[in-house]
């Protein structure tokens, strides 16, 4: 029985005078319809933009016109680089008997922004096509399956393409079709004929251009341009056989995951996670044993204060658990404004904002602040965070050498960044547990007009006579613009700050991804952090006991000949070698006695340490003890080979 009537389908839709979207179809009767739905759908919904112009043309042709070609046969050729991928095109050409091949390719490499191909006679190089600008186009063509693969398929370079080459290469006189898409990120192009087939080269340009373009490459010693023109413009074809491109190899998924961490475990670097069955006291139970816990960053032991607890519970009642969206909607209650308040007062700025975490805060302060333009002076043993932040704002960032304020001076004079820009530092190193020198960054930062940031997560509550922070602690009287730190530390609870300016409050309110697109947290943290601050005000003495603390333990650790420094409540004690950093921690734990290995990328590699943190609850008993445990086991670690 010989096939319904076959119809062509047309469509091109524009905005402006724009083209910004056309397809074809050659369908039997029945399923024009459901095609014309389809074409409309793809015309009005592009990602080039939304048409005011759609032009649908759809046409009867005599069944017998319709030619029916084989796809040609594909391969694919696989390059490393676009002057390889050229290379490739070039020789295949030559290989075909062209001379001239690479100015051919040069030529293709010049073209950009035609509607169609140039036509170009190959032992003259003329270009036959009467529309230079436009250049011939190749129409009336389909898959010839495509009634049966369905009306919704989108947009497929590869598809599409083996239609087009195959009618191209049965044109009369055709000798080659060479084709870069127009596409910015699609760098995989063609060569076509009759005897090479259809030949993928997987880089043809670098991602990101909007140059493309094709050359028909034809002989006119016996066809006529005007014959070849008129087969590709008004001969319809159905190319049989097309089918989906196979892949030789499929990215592989899991081994990624599995390399990943095959890796991390011979470099020594693979985290396991430890479980606590209670709150992060100075005594913890795992698996019912008592374990002592010398790594909470829950500085004053307020985390599991009764009053803190209260005051959460209260509000845990009133204001049930989730906030149920971001700050800028429903978010905020008067538990959140009151204790930005209380920050604002602690820290004596105008005001305070609190984020979801301080990671959230650091990395999407850095961005607000920071636009093209600006520059970023940031210190090399700041927190992941910043660097993060750093990373996603649009600046440049420079880092200057560890609390080095000659480096740091240097590099601002050197660059004189009149757009603007900003100078960020932890207030206390969370590896290193040392202290940025503040009045000496405010000093640089006036003289050039940029910003200031300062990371107090592990000052605050810990620095200065009463746990104000790092402004206490060389009593300086003016403020950086940017006062950041965390809930989540002293404060037993849960979140980031900000402490500046109200104007400054409104601009990252309304500016900081990180805090607009966030729900905020629930208004119980909210409670408990406002109790933990007014509690660090009533009982100074519990900053001081932290401090003597430390003081206690670095005697105690020198004991057993390890030098520690601190200015804080971390205190590194140095290894170097990842594996015995991980093997000290491990046999510590075997001992009852949590402190962890920190290694790359936390700290660079080679500077891997036990990072010790201390409550202002320790007894010294138990710090003697640790100690005294501590110098036992990098003892028996001294004796491993490095590895
Ligand atoms: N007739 C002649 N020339 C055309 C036509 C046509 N029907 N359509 C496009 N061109 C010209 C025009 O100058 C474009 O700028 C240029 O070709 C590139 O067109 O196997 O996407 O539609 O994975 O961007 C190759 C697929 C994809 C490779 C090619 O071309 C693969 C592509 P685009
Ligand atoms: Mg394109």
């Amino acid at each position: 029985m010989a096939e319904d009537s076959v119809y062509s389908l047309k469509m091109r839709a524009e905005a402006n005078g724009r083209h910004i979207s056309g397809a074809e179809r050659i369908l039997p009767e029945a399923a024009v319809g459901e095609f014309a739905k389809a074409l409309l759908e793809r015309a009005m919904h592009h990602a080039n933009g939304r048409p005011d112009f759609v032009n649908l043309k759809i046409e009867k042709l005599s069944a017998d016109e319709v030619r029916s070609l084989e796809a040609l046969p594909v391969r694919t050729v696989e390059v490393s680089s676009v002057e390889q991928g050229r290379n490739v095109m070039t020789q295949m050409l030559e290989d075909s008997g062209v001379a001239n091949a690479a100015v051919i390719v040069d030529m293709l490499y010049q073209t950009s922004g035609m509607r169609g191909a140039i036509l170009l006679d190959a032992d003259t190089l003329e270009r036959l096509e009467p529309d230079h600008q436009r250049g011939v186009r190749a129409t009336l063509m389909d898959d010839a399956e495509s009634a049966c693969k369905g009306a919704n398929s989108c947009k497929d370079h590869y598809a599409e393409a083996i239609v087009l080459a195959t009618k191209v290469a049965n044109a009369p006189g055709m000798i080659a079709e060479l084709c870069i898409s127009d596409d910015p990120d699609y760098t995989t192009g063609y060569i076509a004929s009759r005897k090479l087939g259809y030949v993928r080269i997987t880089k043809l340009k670098s991602p990101g251009t909007p140059k493309g373009g094709r050359i028909f490459l034809c002989r006119t010693k016996e066809i006529p341009a005007e014959q070849i023109i008129a087969y590709l413009e008004k001969s319809p074809v159905r190319v049989t056989g097309v089918r989906p491109l196979h892949r030789e190899s499929v990215f592989d998924k899991k081994g990624f995951v599995n390399r990943n961490l095959e890796s991390l475990k011979h470099d020594n670097l693979f985290r396991d996670e430890f479980i606590f069955d209670s709150a992060a006291a100075p005594c913890v139970k795992q698996g019912g044993r008592e374990i002592l816990l010398l790594s909470s960053n829950d500085y004053l032991d307020l985390a599991r204060d009764e009053r803190v607890i209260k005051a959460a519970k209260d509000a845990l009642e009133k204001f049930g658990l989730g906030s149920g969206g971001s700050r800028l909607t429903t978010g905020s209650t008067v538990l959140h404004r009151e204790l930005e308040y209380e920050l604002a007062k602690f820290k004596e700025t105008e005001d305070a904002l609190v984020f979801n975490t301080g990671f959230a805060a650091n990395s999407g302060i850095i961005p607000a602040l920071c636009p093209p333009g600006a520059v970023i002076f940031s210190d090399e043993l700041n927190h992941a965070s910043i660097i993060d932040g750093c990373r996603a704002a649009k600046a440049r960032t420079v880092i200057y050498r560890h609390n080095d304020m000659h480096d740091l001076a240097d590099k601002v004079r050197m660059i004189d960044p009149r757009q603007g820009g900003l100078i960020v530092s932890d207030a206390v190193f969370s590896m290193d547990g040392d202290i940025a020198p503040l009045p000496d960054i405010l000093d640089i930062a006036q003289e050039f007009g940029l910003f200031t940031m300062l990371d107090e997560a592990h000052s605050t509550g810990v620095l200065g006579e009463s746990g104000h922070g790092i402004r206490e602690h060389f009593s300086e009287k003016r403020h950086p613009d940017i006062l950041m730190g965390t809930l989540s530390k002293a404060l037993g609870a849960e979140g980031g700050f900000v402490c500046c300016t109200a104007e400054m409050r409104q601009f990252l309110y309304n500016k900081c991804r990180s805090f607009i697109f966030s729900t905020s947290l629930p208004a119980a943290i909210m409670a408990g952090a406002r109790s933990a601050l007014e509690i660090i005000e009533q009982e100074p003495q519990r900053v001081r006991m932290l401090r003597e603390n430390v003081s206690f333990f670095i005697a105690e650790l020198a004991k057993y000949d390890i030098k520690c420094v601190s200015d804080s409540a971390i205190i590194p004690i140095h290894i170097g070698d990842e594996g015995r950093a991980a093997s000290a921690a491990d046999q510590l734990r075997t001992h009852g006695i949590v402190i962890p290995a920190i290694r790359y990328p936390t700290v660079k590699r080679g500077e891997a340490r036990l990072r010790a943190a201390l409550m202002a609850t320790h007894t010294h008993d138990q710090l003697a003890f640790a100690a005294h445990l501590i110098g036992q086991s990098l003892q028996e670690i001294s004796c491993l080979p490095v590895s």
